[in-house]
């Protein structure tokens, strides 16, 4: 059986982890392909809540096995610091797998990622300061370093010194930073090095033997459609491929073998950091579901900007990642609000656009063309199937499932593992 992939369809914190939990029990590994600890994907079980970074949400199952993808760029410290804290909470995380071909987040990455944000002012992305940016921009350049070189002092050193021959450049005479030594960076990247090795693997081949034996992948996107490098709201973007097809470049699977994309869309819509947004709301509207829907960083507590659902972007997302099922989230969000407006189409300085624009002046420019849905006022908290759900709540559901390119096979009505209504 298959490979799944699991992506968010807007702008991230749509409820992936959750989604991901929630599938747990019926797969054999749940792999992170992209990203590192800039995500944040919030699970609640019971009364326990996790809040995991770097670590696939798959780590709470018992009995899955998490992967690391070499697709991801990974902070080691972090990730000892989320074993040790889930150790300590008593989650067994002794089956982690990490890519030996995942980059590693060296500390002078983390110190260009803040100064170039400080740098660019009003210009700057909002990102979240965990070096993400300039690690895939070493990975790119060629002059990164990855788990595996960790493992040989010599290579380790020579990498380092290559790296920083460029980047300390940069950070002395463009950011006005001490440049770190080669022989610091080496200490601190080896620091972790003994304790990491029995983690290191060839996680491709992993994946691809578990594959030929017939066993289930979850391959889990970190961040979202729209912040992907390339399908994204380009310069606002996180820098790694967070739709469908990084789930092949960033895990070692071929595209042939993936059977399955699940998109996580929010029943509104939230954006964190800088960047276009067509249905933002700056209004008590906007207060309103940040406050319902808890909309802070699970990473930075940042709060969330809030806006309507945008039938265009799940349309997007449904056709840039082959979408077969969506999972909506969040409908338990909306309840109380009397006429619910959906975003169907935008008007771009006087021309209706059902798609999304292909040039991003045109996308700043976007103000949303709205439908109304009447709302429902009962606590739907408590529904497991679609007639549980008030009649208007479920043509709200209806309708969008219409206008967004894919079914609606899962509706998300509250935090927890089991508050969802299960359709296809
Ligand atoms: P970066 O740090 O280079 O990846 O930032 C670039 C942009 O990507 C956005 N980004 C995110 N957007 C939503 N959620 C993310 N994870 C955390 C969460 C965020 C948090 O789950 O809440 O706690 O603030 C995430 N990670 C990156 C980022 O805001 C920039 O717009
Ligand atoms: P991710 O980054 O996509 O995994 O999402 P986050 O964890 O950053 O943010 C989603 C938040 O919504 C978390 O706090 C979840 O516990 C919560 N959540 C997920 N699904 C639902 C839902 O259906 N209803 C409500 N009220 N909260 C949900
Ligand atoms: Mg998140």
């Amino acid at each position: 059986m298959p490979a799944i992939v699991i992506v968010g369809a807007q702008w991230g914190d749509e409820g992936k982890g959750k989604a991901t939990d929630h599938l747990g029990d019926r797969v054999d590994y749940v792999v992170k392909f992209n990203g590192g600890n800039n995500a944040g994907h919030t699970v609640v079980i019971g009364k326990e809540k996790f809040a995991l970074h770097l670590l696939p949400s798959g780590i709470l199952t018992p009995g899955v096995t998490p992967v690391i993808g070499n697709g991801v760029v990974v902070d080691i410290d972090v990730l000892f610091q989320e074993i040790d804290g889930l150790e300590a909470r008593g989650v067994d995380t002794g089956r982690l797998k990490v890519s030996a071909s995942a980059h590693v987040i060296p500390d002078y990455n983390r110190t260009l990622d803040k100064v170039a944000e400080r740098f660019l002012g009003s210009r700057r992305i909002g990102t979240t300061g965990r070096g993400i940016g300039p690690t895939y921009a070493d990975k790119m350049n060629r002059i990164g370093i990855r788990v595996q070189d960790l493992f040989d002092e010599k290579i380790l050193e020579q990498k380092v010194e290559g790296a920083l021959d460029l980047k300390s450049q940069v950070l002395t005479k463009v950011y006005n930073r001490r440049a770190p030594s080669v022989q610091q960076t080496v200490e601190e990247l080896l620091s972790n090095a003994e304790r990491l090795a029995p983690y290191v693997c060839d996680t491709g081949l992993l994946l691809g033997q578990a594959l030929d034996r017939d066993e289930t992948l979850l391959l889990e996107a970190g961040q979202a459609t729209l912040l992907d490098v390339d399908h994204g709201t380009y310069p606002f973007v996180t820098s790694s491929s967070a739709t469908a097809g990084g789930a092949c470049t960033g895990s070692g699977i071929p595209p042939t073998r993936i059977d399955q994309v699940i998109a996580i869309v929010k029943a509104y819509t939230t954006r964190v950091g800088e960047g276009p947004f067509p249905t933002e709301l700056l209004d008590a509207d906007g207060e309103f579901l940040r406050n319902a829907g808890a909309e802070f960083g699970t990473t930075t507590g940042r709060p969330r900007r809030c806006g309507w659902y945008d039938a265009v972007i799940a349309r997007y997302a449904a056709r840039i990642n082959g979408v077969t099922d969506f999972v909506l989230t969040k409908l338990d969000v909306l309840t109380g609000i009397e006429q619910i407006p959906v975003c169907v189409a935008y008007d771009v300085d006087g021309v209706r656009l059902d798609d999304m624009p292909v040039n991003q002046t045109d996308f700043h420019h976007a103000k949303p063309v709205y439908e109304f849905f009447p709302g429902w006022s009962e606590d739907i908290s408590g529904a497991r199937t679609l007639e549980d759900l008030p009649k208007n709540a479920q043509s709200y559901v209806q309708a969008l499932e219409e206008m967004s390119g894919a079914r609606m096979s899962v509706v998300g009505v509250g935090p927890e593992r089991e508050q969802a209504v299960v359709l296809h």
